[in-house]
C-alpha cells in the first residue's frame, strides 16, 4: 500500500495540522483502518464512550470524553487487542420537540441535521470509530426493538400500569421519573419547581432486582468507590421489621416499617401518611374537616418539602386509636406530612425518645416521650429521665417488659421473632428504590407498544408489526396529553387479538430507556431480524472500558445494569453486569468573569469584553471576580472546539486535554497551554523531519541494538527504554496520560540532544516517539511514520517492548555491612531495587565468607546511601 505524499508533507516544510489531518481523516477509512476485526484469535477489548445527545455543536466535554476512550481504543489495538469501539446518538427527547414548537420544524429534520454535524465534527477530532455501527435511539430500526424488549419485560411481568401520584413538569407539561428531580425539587431539564399529580402510568419493576443491583456492586471493582456508593445510596437497603398496630374499634390494622423493633416499647402514637386509605377511616366524624384540609395542604407539597430537616413538622391527630400490640396501651393515630405514603407501609410507629424526627414533632404536639433505650452507663438512670434530644444509639432496654436488661441491638431479632410468634409481624427488608415510572406524554421517543382493547384489556403489538412507527403529521403545542393522541387515523385501530376497534397506548417511553441497551447493539447493530444476535453481543461484552460523566452515576448506569440483567433472565445474554470498568472523567472549565456586586443572581461577563489585566465590568466599571468553572453558555466560559482544530489541529486539542490533567480530575482550559503542545508537536515534526533529511532507514537494525557500543549509545537507549516502560505503566495504571505524555516529552529531548544520531539506536528511538505518540495524536504519528518510510499504517503497528536489559544503565558500587561494620563492597547494576540490592549483597563473597555458617537475624538495605547491613548473632 502506497501513501502519496502531498507538497506540505515534504520533509523541508513545516508542520501543517491542516492538511495532515484532512489527508488522513479522508485516508483511513479508505483503508478500513478503524473497522472492527471479525477474526476472534486475539483478545477482545470493547471501548465506549457514553453516546451524546445531538443537541447539534460539541462541546469541550465531549472533546475530552471522546478523546480519553480514543486514546485508550488505539493503545489496545496496538498491544494486540481486537477493538470494538463505537459512536451513536441518544436522539429522542425533549429538546427536539420543543425546537419544532419554536421553529415549526419537525422533531426529526431536527435531530438528523444535528447529528450530520456533530459527526462531521467528530471526524475532524480524528476518532478512531467504526462508522458502520452508528445508531440513532430515534431511528426505526433502533427503536423498534426498544419496543421488542419493552414486551420482553411486559412478558416477564416486570411492566405494569398504575395510578401514580407523578412528578409534573409544569413547563415541559410532562412527567418525570423520582430521578430526574433534583435535591432542590427541579425537573433536571426545565428547573421548574415539580408538582404533584394523579395519573395512570407505565412503570418498570426495577425494585425485583433491588438486592442484586445492590449486591453485584461488589463484583464492580473497576468503578470509581463514589459511584458505587452513590448507587448503593440510591438503592437504600433497610434491614427491620413489619408490625402491625390494631385500630380500636375495627377490624383493620396498621401495618408499620420500623429499623427500630427494639424501641417498640416506646412508642407512643401512629402516624399514617395522609394519603394512606386508612386516614379516612380511622378519623372520627368530628375531626373529618380538618383531617380533609390538611390531606389537601400536604397534596401539593413535593416530597421534598415534606421531608426538608429544617423545617418544622406539620400533624395532626385523628381522633383513632390503636394499640401497641407489645403492651396493649392505646395510643392516638396521627397524620403528618413527613410521613411519605410511598415509602415502607406508608405508616409510621413513632418513638420520640429515640428518634429525632419524632422527638422534635412530640416536643411541638405535646405528645409523651418514654424511654425504653438507655446508655449502657446509665442503666440505673432509667424511667423518666428528661431527655435533652432522642437517644439514638444503641444501649440498654428498659421499660419493655421481658426484654428489659437486653443488649439492645442484639434485641432486635429477638423481638421479631416475638412479634412473629405472636403474630403481629415479622423481619423486613426494605428498600428506599422505587419502580421506574417510564411513560412520557410527549412525541419524540419510542411509542409504547400496545393496544388498549375494550374486550382484552391491554394486548401486545405483535412482533411482526413492530415497530410501532411515530406517525409523521402531528402538530406540537407543547400543551397536555401527548401530541400522538390527536393523530385519530394513528390512534384508532383493530384489537390483534379480538379485531374490536381499540386504540393505541399514546404515550412514549422515557429516553432512559433507550440508553439502558444501546451497548448491547453496537456488539450487531446491523441485524435487522433480532436485538442483537447473542454469540456476538456476548462475545463483545462486556464493556471493558466505559467513559463517561458522573451526572450519570445514578440513572444511566442504575438503568443499564437492570436492563442487563433482566435480558440475562430472559436467557438473551450471559453475564451480569454490562460495563467492567468505568471512568468518570473531570469537567473542562474555562476562565469565568464575575461581577459579585449584583445582588442575587451573579453576573457573567463575556471574556471577550474583559481586559485580562485588569478586569472590570464593562458597563458598570465595577471589579470582577476571576475563577475557574466547567464550561456552560450561560456563563460564557466556553470554547468551542472547533475554534482550536482551526488553529492548532485536532492532534494539538487532543494533546491539551490529555495532558492539562488527569481524566478523572477537572481541568482548566488555558490556552498557553494549548500552544505548549502546539510548540512540542512542531519539536517532533523538526526532530523527525531532520531524521529524515540525514538518515532516513525505516528498518531498525536489531543486532546493533543489544550491544551498544559507547556510554551515550548506552545511556540513549536506556532513555528510550524507560519512556516506554514509563508510559506503559501510566497507561496500565488508570490511564495516567498526563504523565505518559510528559514521558514523551522527555524522550523527545533526549533524542533531540543525544549526540549519536547516526546509530541504529536511534533510529529506534525516533520509531518509538512515533509509536507511543500514535493514540494520543493519531494524525502527526502516522504522516511521520511515513516519512520515515514505512507503508503500512501506524495504527495497525505494534506498542514498543520495553527491553529490561537497557534499563540497567551502569553500575554501582555497593557497600556491605556487618553489624555495622564495613566488610566489603560490590558492583550491581545501578537500577536495582532494594530487594535486587539485598539479594546481590547477600549471595556476594564478602557476606559468604564472613557469615560462615552463622545466622542472619535481619537484612537492612538503605538504597540512598547504597548499603546493606547484616545482622547476625
Ligand atoms: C420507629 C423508629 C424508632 C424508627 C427509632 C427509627 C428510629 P430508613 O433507614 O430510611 O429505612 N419510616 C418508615 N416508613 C416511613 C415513611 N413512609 N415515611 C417516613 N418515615 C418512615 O428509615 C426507616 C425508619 O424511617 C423507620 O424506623 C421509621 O421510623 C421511618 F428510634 O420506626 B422508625
Ligand atoms: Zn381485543
Amino acid at each position: 500500500m502506497t501513501i502519496e505524499r502531498n507538497d506540505h508533507s515534504s520533509p523541508n516544510s513545516n508542520y501543517n495540522p491542516k492538511a495532515i489531518e484532512e489527508k488522513w481523516q479522508k485516508t483511513w477509512p479508505e483503508q478500513g483502518i478503524d473497522q472492527t476485526p471479525t477474526e476472534t484469535d486475539k483478545p477482545k477489548f470493547y471501548a465506549l464512550s457514553m453516546f451524546p445527545y445531538p443537541s447539534g455543536n460539541l462541546h469541550m466535554g465531549h472533546v475530552r470524553n471522546y478523546t480519553i476512550t480514543d486514546a485508550i481504543a488505539r493503545v489496545h489495538r496496538m498491544q494486540g487487542y481486537r477493538v470494538l469501539h463505537p459512536m451513536g446518538w441518544d436522539a429522542f427527547g425533549l429538546p427536539a420537540e420543543n425546537a419544532a414548537i419554536k421553529n415549526k420544524t419537525h422533531p426529526a429534520k431536527w435531530t438528523y441535521n444535528n447529528i450530520a454535524q456533530m459527526r462531521a465534527e467528530l471526524k475532524r477530532l480524528g476518532l478512531s470509530y467504526d462508522w458502520n455501527c452508528e445508531l440513532a435511539t430515534c431511528s426505526p430500526d433502533y427503536y423498534k426493538w426498544t419496543q421488542w424488549i419493552f414486551l420482553q419485560f411486559l412478558q416477564a411481568g416486570l411492566a405494569y400500569q398504575k395510578e401514580a401520584a407523578v412528578n409534573w413538569d409544569p413547563i415541559d407539561q410532562t412527567v418525570l421519573a423520582n430521578e430526574q428531580v433534583d435535591s432542590e425539587g427541579r425537573s433536571w431539564r426545565s428547573g421548574a419547581i415539580v408538582e404533584k399529580k394523579k395519573l395512570r402510568q407505565w412503570f418498570l419493576k426495577i425494585t425485583d432486582y433491588a438486592e442484586e443491583l445492590l449486591k453485584d456492586l461488589d463484583k464492580l471493582t473497576g468503578w470509581p468507590e463514589r459511584v458505587k456508593l452513590m448507587q448503593a445510596n440510591w438503592i437504600g437497603k433497610s434491614v427491620g421489621a413489619y408490625l402491625e398496630f390494631p385500630i380500636v374499634g375495627m377490624d383493620e390494622k396498621i401495618g408499620v416499617f420500623t429499623t427500630r423493633p427494639d424501641t417498640v416499647y416506646g412508642v407512643t402514637y401512629v402516624v399514617l401518611a395522609p394519603e394512606h386509605p386508612l386516614t379516612p377511616k380511622v378519623t372520627t366524624p368530628e375531626r373529618q374537616e380538618e383531617v380533609k384540609t390538611f390531606i389537601k395542604e400536604v397534596a401539593n407539597q413535593s416530597e421534598l418539602e415534606r421531608t426538608a430537616e429544617d423545617k418544622p413538622k406539620r400533624g395532626i391527630p385523628t381522633g383513632g386509636k390503636a394499640i401497641n400490640p407489645f403492651t396493649g396501651e392505646e395510643i392516638p393515630i396521627w397524620i403528618t406530612d413527613y410521613v411519605l405514603f410511598e415509602y415502607g407501609t406508608g405508616a409510621v410507629m413513632g418513638v420520640p425518645a429515640h428518634d429525632g424526627r419524632d422527638f422534635k414533632f412530640a416536643n411541638e404536639q405535646n405528645l409523651p416521650i418514654k424511654v425504653v433505650i438507655v446508655p449502657p452507663e446509665n442503666e440505673d438512670l432509667n424511667l423518666h429521665y428528661e431527655l435533652e434530644e432522642a437517644y439514638t444509639h444503641p444501649g440498654i432496654m428498659v421499660n419493655s417488659g421481658e426484654f428489659n436488661g437486653s443488649n439492645s441491638t442484639e434485641a432486635k431479632q429477638a423481638i421479631i421473632e416475638y412479634a412473629e410468634e405472636k403474630g403481629f409481624g415479622k423481619a423486613r427488608v426494605q428498600y428506599r428504590l422505587r419502580d421506574w415510572l417510564i411513560s412520557r406524554q410527549r412525541y419524540w421517543g419510542a411509542p409504547i407498544p400496545v393496544i388498549h382493547c375494550p374486550k382484552c384489556g391491554i394486548v401486545p403489538v405483535p412482533e411482526q408489526d413492530l415497530p410501532v412507527q411515530l406517525p409523521e403529521n402531528v402538530e406540537f403545542t407543547g400543551r397536555g396529553a401527548s401530541p400522538l393522541a390527536q393523530v385519530e387515523s394513528w390512534v384508532n385501530v383493530p384489537c390483534p387479538s379480538c379485531g374490536t376497534p381499540a386504540k393505541r397506548e399514546t404515550d412514549t417511553m422515557d429516553t432512559f430507556i433507550d440508553s439502558s441497551w444501546y451497548y448491547l447493539r453496537f456488539c450487531d447493530a446491523r441485524n435487522a431480524g433480532k436485538v442483537f444476535d447473542s454469540a456476538k453481543t456476548n462475545d463483545w461484552m462486556p464493556v471493558d472500558q466505559y467513559v463517561g460523566g458522573i451526572e450519570h452515576a445514578i440513572l444511566h448506569l442504575l438503568y443499564s445494569r437492570f436492563f442487563t440483567k433482566v435480558l440475562r433472565d430472559r436467557g438473551l445474554l450471559n453475564f451480569d453486569e454490562p460495563f467492567q470498568r468505568l471512568l468518570t472523567q473531570g469537567m473542562v472549565q474555562g476562565l469565568t468573569y464575575t461581577n459579585p456586586q449584583k445582588s442575587g443572581n451573579a453576573k457573567y461577563i463575556p471574556s471577550n469584553l474583559v481586559n485580562p489585566n485588569d478586569p472590570k465590568d464593562p458597563e458598570t466599571g465595577e471589579p470582577l471576580e476571576v475563577s475557574y468553572q466547567t464550561m456552560s453558555k450561560s456563563k460564557y466560559n466556553g470554547v468551542a472546539p472547533e475554534q482550536v482544530i482551526n488553529k492548532y489541529g485536532a492532534d494539538t486539542a487532543r494533546m491539551f486535554v490529555l495532558f492539562k490533567a488527569p481524566p478523572e480530575k477537572d481541568l482548566e482550559w488555558d490556552e498557553a497551554d494549548v500552544e505548549g503542545q502546539f510548540r512540542f508537536l512542531n519539536r517532533v515534526w523538526r526532530l523527525i523531519t531532520d531524521f529524515v533529511n540525514n538518515h532516513s532507514s525505516a528498518k531498525v537494525d536489531k543486532s546493533k541494538l543489544e550491544n551498544p557500543e559507547s556510554k551515550k549509545e548506552k545511556d540513549l537507549r536506556h532513555a528510550i527504554h524507560t519512556a516506554i516502560k514509563e508510559v506503559t505503566d501510566d497507561l496500565e495504571s488508570d490511564y495516567q496520560f498526563n504523565t505518559a505524555i510528559s514521558e514523551l516529552m522527555k524522550l523527545s529531548n533526549a533524542l533531540t540532544d543525544t549526540d549519536c544520531k547516526n546509530s541504529a539506536i536511534y533510529t529506534e528511538g525516533i520509531h518509538t516517539l512515533i509509536l507511543m505518540l500514535a493514540p494520543f495524536a493519531p494524525h502527526i504519528a502516522e504522516e511521520l511514520w511515513q516519512l520515515i518510510g514505512n507503508n503500512e499504517s501506524v495504527h495497525k503497528a505494534s506498542w514498543p517492548k520495553c527491553d529490561p536489559a537497557a534499563l540497567v544503565t551502569d553500575e554501582i558500587t555497593l557497600v556491605i555491612q556487618i553489624n555495622g561494620k564495613v566488610r566489603g563492597t560490590i558492583e550491581v547494576p545501578s537500577q536495582s531495587n532494594p530487594e535486587e540490592l539485598k539479594k546481590y549483597a547477600r549471595e556476594s563473597k564478602v557476606i559468604q565468607r564472613f557469615i560462615n555458617g552463622k545466622q542472619i537475624k535481619k537484612v537492612i538495605c538503605v538504597p540512598k546511601r547504597k548499603v546493606v547491613n547484616f545482622v547476625i548473632e
